[in-house]
């Protein structure tokens, strides 16, 4: 078994829990003296750096929302000069202010580290060629998998996303054994060799690292399948440096938290309670050696599950599920709650691709859930009411309610090179 960092990969876990005791302690004063944003924050809350004497005080902290990230736009959360940092990236959101995070040389070491433990994981080592095409530039992922791969000394391709063929063609000509980019590019470039005519035969892939979305095990076992490859999860977010938080290892069952860099709490979205270990709810990190952007108890919206059950890798680090959705990404149609995640379940279960797309609306006060899923490759068009009929009913076995299924031709939804946008909620429009 091979890993980047054994000592604090498989470290004992009353001696993690030491290290991150000390390491939250130093880092919780170093805040309150040098951000007046948590000093306030935690003023406000009646609690002192004295307080907090190691990890069973965590729950004492304040929470971080997206909501004071934006209050705080630009330097507001700065904790280290800004002659210090050396970089920034910023989120991909759309709506209101984006999110601005800063780099220190430490810090960007650190966050390579991360990258670097995921990429020993996927089986990655200096003779690997790891071709890099996540976005490059403000989103991290690009920057994030190219520094963990020079670290761990694989030739690396930058390519960035898009341009498709020549992907192929650079995959190709240079025996790129590694693929790293989100899941929904990984799945139009397994379409894409298919149609120019390879299979996974004619490359050298072995190995993928796909994050930045939510994904399903479905969707896991078609891109596999579609590259011959291994494909490994990896996890991340702007706030807390890009990807690289969490990782898989070979055992496939759930991701590794960095837990030496970043403590993990699952809480009750609605009351802030933190939850038993097991207990589904909303994944909360506070960051223990980031200098210049450090983070205490960030909310990050994502639902899922943490568990420390042994892992046959032999890494002790905590792990977390894949998240299955946003609390903020969650539909709730009809009163029911919805998760795009559970509708591409249930169509690559039907032997349908991961393109489709998810439109709610609101008609005479009722809200309506159409899904237009494209028609696999090759299949005839001729029973197409019948098997719209088959889908629904299905879905609303998993859902509870009855969506409209719409057959549409293949290659007529748009692919991502990117993260995949999948549903349009048009009843926030005619708000
Ligand atoms: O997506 C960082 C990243 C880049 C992660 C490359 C992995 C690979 P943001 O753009 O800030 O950062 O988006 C972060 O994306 O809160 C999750 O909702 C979602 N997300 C990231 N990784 C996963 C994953 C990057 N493996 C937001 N599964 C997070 C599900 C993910 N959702």
């Amino acid at each position: 078994m091979a890993y980047w960092n054994e000592e604090i990969e498989c470290m004992d876990r009353e001696k993690m829990r030491e290290l991150q005791s000390e390491r939250l302690v130093k880092k919780v004063k170093d805040v309150y003296d040098n951000v007046p944003y948590y000093r306030d924050l935690m003023d406000k809350k009646g609690v002192k750096p004295e307080d907090i004497k190691g990890v069973d005080d965590l729950h004492k902290l304040p929470f971080l929302s997206k909501a004071d990230l934006r209050e705080a736009y630009p330097y507001g959360l700065l904790a280290r000069p800004l002659s210090d940092c050396v970089r920034i990236h910023s989120t991909s959101g759309t709506t209101g202010k984006r999110v601005v995070a800063f780099y220190t040389q430490n810090d960007i070491d650190m966050w390579e580290d991360c990258c670097a433990r995921a990429i020993t994981a996927a089986g990655g080592t200096k003779d690997d060629v790891c071709q890099v095409c996540y976005g490059y530039g403000l989103f991290t992922g690009g920057s994030g998998l190219n520094g963990g791969s020079h670290k761990v000394g694989c030739l690396t391709l930058p390519m960035s996303s898009g341009n498709t063929s020549r992907q192929i063609q650079f995959m190709r000509d240079l025996n790129a054994t590694i693929l790293c980019c989100t899941p929904s590019y990984a799945a139009y470039i397994g379409e894409t060799l298919h149609d120019m005519g390879y299979t996974p035969d004619d490359i050298q892939l072995k190995a993928g690292i796909f994050g930045a979305e939510p994904w399903t095990e479905e969707m896991r076992r078609s891109i596999e399948k579609s590259l011959g490859i291994k494909a490994y999860d990896i996890y991340g977010l702007t706030e807390t440096s890009g990807p690289g938080v969490a990782f898989e290892c070979c055992e496939q069952h759930g991701m590794h938290i960095n837990e030496d860099n970043f403590i993990p709490e699952i809480i009750d979205p609605d009351t802030g309670e933190v939850l038993p270990e097991g207990t589904k709810g909303e994944l909360v990190f506070t960051s223990i050696t980031k200098e210049a952007f450090p983070l205490l108890r960030y909310r990050t919206r994502d639902i899922c599950v943490l568990t420390r059950e042994k892992c046959a890798c032999g890494r002790t680090l905590i792990r977390m599920a894949k998240p299955m959705g946003r609390s903020d990404d969650m539909l709730i149609i009809r009163g029911v709650n919805v998760f795009p995640s559970q509708i591409e379940t249930v169509l690559i279960e039907q032997g349908y691709t991961p393109n489709y797309m998810i439109e709610v609306d609101r008609v005479n006060n009722s809200d309506t859930l159409d899904i237009n899923v494209e028609v696999p490759e090759g299949a005839s068009e001729i029973d197409t009411p019948h098997r719209e009929k088959q889908l629904a009913s299905a879905i609303k076995t998993i859902l509870g309610i009855s969506p409209k299924v719409h057959l549409v031709p293949t290659k007529s939804i748009t692919r991502s090179e990117g993260k995949a946008v999948r549903v349009i909620d048009r009843r926030k429009l005619h708000d």
